[in-house]
């Protein structure tokens, strides 16, 4: 390859299969080196497209595999290159011997999610469904399969698409009155221009709205037990998981590492996160390190349950919860009030009901009745919403912002319209604009895609 040419021209191939023993396995390679690779281990001279070719796949006179080989001819292939496929048997060492047998060509191995990031620099997918494979790939639920799906459809892309014909219909009519301002004059004096932002600024929030459902089904929610030492999240933890997980004891302290457990609710995966109690002063180091591992998690958090013995007095109880807001800011927030089989302490039940405590929601439990954990396992479904019947696509934290920045761009452009500053106004829809780009990739800084791809699997 010359000094000159494009990363891109260069041939790559991984093994697209995941690692173990399994009937089949597939090489994947793809650029201009492609055919010439199929040609080399196969005897091919000139493959037929999308032709199923039984053949022994051999290297100077050894034979390393029986199996299919495939020619994807430029454009019509996944990565909008030439891509040759070398379907062998799986295990741990056949597919690896074909491959190195390919690399050996002048061919590299591929990175995490090149073969997907040649596919949208080729033009082949958006942004959104290049995510949408991997979220398809790693979907725990069957919702946020069907989510990814629809993302790997263009569901999402075409709404977000849908939004930028609009905004950006709307800047042009704004710039024209800049420029010609008596032709222009009606559309603002007539109440349409603000009617207008009016109009797709609320048409941008129900878009952010069903992508944070579409980021919640794709990444799930993470909920932390948290609390003081006995106060029963352990317990809370093996009832909500059916299952024994982690050791209870009367004694403080019982817990020091971090277990959790994944379930399903409502469609929506939750991982359940069981931390060692926290309390002011322990001489014991290992549950020292437990309580630094309670407060990183309660940092990742997307639910804190903050856990209180109902059944007695709780004198820490207004300092955890200040801890914990402190912590974790944005994360949401919800009172389990423990042991309610052991009747209600006086104090404990006053300070539930005022200060700081009075704007949360307080569930009871108990963990020694069959329906004990029911009101909390709904308490937690419903922060989480409901599913949409139709048009759940998947989505994530990149989009979240993106639709966010757009929407306050919006919202400043209404403003300064009404103020009669269309200067102003029509720089907001710019941003607006290049910010709602990024989510489908037509405008795109080049770190933006590092990030994406880089945490793709690989042979994607
Ligand atoms: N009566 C009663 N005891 C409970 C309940 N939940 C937990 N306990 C007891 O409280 C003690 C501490 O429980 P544990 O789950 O280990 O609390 P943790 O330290 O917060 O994890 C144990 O002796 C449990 O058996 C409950 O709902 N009712
Ligand atoms: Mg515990």
């Amino acid at each position: 390859m010359g000094p000159g040419a494009s990363p891109e021209a260069e041939t790559i191939a991984a093994i697209a299969t995941p690692p173990g023993r399994g009937g089949i396995s597939v090489v994947r390679v793809s650029g201009p080196r492609a055919r010439e690779a199929l040609t080399a281990l196969t005897g091919i001279p000139d493959p037929t497209p999308r032709h199923a070719y039984y053949r022994e796949f051999s290297q100077k006179g050894e034979l390393l595999d029986r199996g299919i080989a495939l020619f994807f001819p430029a454009p019509h292939s996944y990565t909008g290159e030439d891509v040759a496929e070398f379907q062998g048997h799986g295990g741990a060492i056949a597919p690896q011997r074909t491959l190195a047998a390919v690399l050996s060509l002048g061919v590299r191995m591929a990175e995490p999610g090149e073969f997907t990031r040649r596919a949208y620099l080729n033009g082949r997918m958006d942004l959104t469904e290049a995510e949408a494979v991997e979220d398809l790939i790693s979907a725990s639920t069957k919702s946020a399969a069907r989510a990814a799906i629809a993302s790997l459809s263009g569901a999402f892309a075409s709404r977000v698409n849908t939004l930028l014909e609009r905004l950006t219909d709307l800047r042009a009519r704004l710039e024209a009155c800049l420029d010609f301002p008596e032709e222009h004059e009606e559309f603002l004096q007539s109440g349409e221009a603000v009617s207008t932002l009016v109009g797709l600024g609320a048409d941008m929030e129900s878009c952010l709205a069903a992508a944070r459902q579409g980021q919640r089904l794709a990444s799930g929610l993470s909920v932390v037990l948290v609390g003081a030492p006995n106060a029963g999240k352990s317990s809370l933890m093996n009832a909500l998981a059916g299952e024994e997980r982690a050791i209870v004891t009367a004694v403080p302290g019982t817990t020091r590492d971090v277990l959790r457990v994944d379930l399903e609710i409502r469609g929506f995966p939750v991982r359940i996160a069981d931390t060692a109690g926290l309390r002011r002063h322990s001489e014991d180091v290992i549950e020292r390190m437990g309580m630094e591992r309670a407060r990183a998690e309660i940092e990742r958090a997307g639910l804190v349950l903050l856990v209180i013995d109902g059944s007695s007095p709780c004198p820490g109880a207004l300092a955890l919860l200040a801890e914990v807001e402190s912590l974790a800011p944005s994360a949401e927030l919800m009172v389990v009030r423990s042991k309610s089989d052991l009747g209600a302490d006086r104090t404990t039940s006053s300070l539930l009901v005022s200060g700081p405590f009075a704007q949360l929601e307080v569930i009871s439990t108990t963990t020694r009745a069959e329906d004990g954990v029911d009101a909390l396992l709904d308490a937690i479904a419903n922060r989480l919403g409901t599913l949409p019947e139709e048009g759940a696509f998947s989505a994530r934290a990149r989009h979240l912002e993106a639709l966010g920045k757009t929407h306050g761009s919006l919202r400043r452009a209404l403003m300064e319209v009404q103020e009669g500053d269309l200067v102003l106004a029509a720089e907001e829809l710019r941003d607006a604009q290049e910010t709602l780009g990024t989510i489908t990739g037509k405008v795109t800084p080049d770190d933006l895609l590092g990030r994406i791809f880089n945490t793709f699997c690989l042979g994607k």
